[in-house]
């Protein structure tokens, strides 16, 4: 009876180990360094100051837009990373940042302002308004909850309807705090988010808080104009699997593929 339990137990730790998705390096449980193959390239507003960016239905993007009375929210035509199809201005007195859809709505934060407005994605009117405490800066969902970063190491998993913070979660990379984390993007069970100012993607493992993969994406760099500015943006297309990555006042978006190595 001993030996079945002992087995039983090792078969459920086993089931549990493997549950989680933990793709870190299982020598060094240190985050993997994986590579990147472009894909594409489409053209991107060259004076959009990019916070959120996301990928709806037919192949259409979203793109949040900051700075003071600069602020606003387009949806692009479908396919194209710089044709608006349909656009809304914020109050000069708010700095727009990051944005989602889910449950058929979009929802953008307002940095230090403390609301995040929903807003209907076909036409881009405005359907209410939510509150938080403190920064908001990158917002993704993951079906369920609403998933914010506010600049530090800390990301908050906020109930969708009443946005209270059911969660928290710290960030680490090797073992250290990674703060700055900014623009989020929900895939497959990870968090992908930029860092402020720096040209690599993590992917965040949402139970551990672990960055499991990370990628350098500074080669972009060599695309671009002296004065793109930080690398913010991450859209994610599941047919073919591969990101949608920009900053703010690039000249394009670049369609990528990762890849192990
Ligand atoms: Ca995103």
């Amino acid at each position: 009876m001993l030996r079945f339990l002992t087995f039983v137990v090792f078969v459920l730790t086993a089931c549990g180990a493997a549950d989680l998705k933990d793709t870190t390096d299982a020598t060094t449980g240190d985050a993997r360094q994986l590579s990147f193959e472009l894909v594409a390239t489409l053209p991107h507003r060259p004076h959009a100051f990019t916070q959120g960016l996301v990928l709806g239905e037919n192949n259409t993007l979203f793109e949040s837009s900051g700075n003071y009375g600069k602020s606003h929210l387009v949806r692009l035509e479908p396919g194209s990373g710089h044709r608006v199809a349909a656009r809304t201005d914020l109050p000069a007195y708010l700095f727009a940042e990051g944005l989602t859809l889910h449950a058929d709505a979009l929802y953008l934060l307002t940095w230090k302002a403390g609301v995040c407005f929903l807003y209907d994605p076909k036409t881009l009117q405005k359907l209410g308004r939510l509150e938080y405490y403190g920064q908001g800066w990158g917002l993704t969902s993951n079906g369920r909850q609403l998933i914010m970063s506010n600049g530090s190491q800390e990301l908050s998993f906020r109930n969708a309807r009443t946005f209270e913070t059911e969660s928290t979660l710290n960030v680490t990379l090797n073992g250290r705090a990674l703060t700055r984390l900014n623009e989020l993007e929900w895939v497959n069970g990870l968090i992908y988010a930029n860092i402020w100012y720096e040209d690599t993607i993590v992917a965040i493992d949402p139970v551990s808080g672990r960055v499991v993969e990370q990628v350098d994406l500074s080669a972009l760099r060599n695309y671009e104009h002296k004065s793109a500015d930080a690398l913010n943006g991450i859209a994610y297309k599941p047919e073919s699997n591969t990101f949608l990555v920009t900053g703010k006042y690039w000249s394009q978006i670049y369609e990528i593929k990762l890849q192990e190595g």
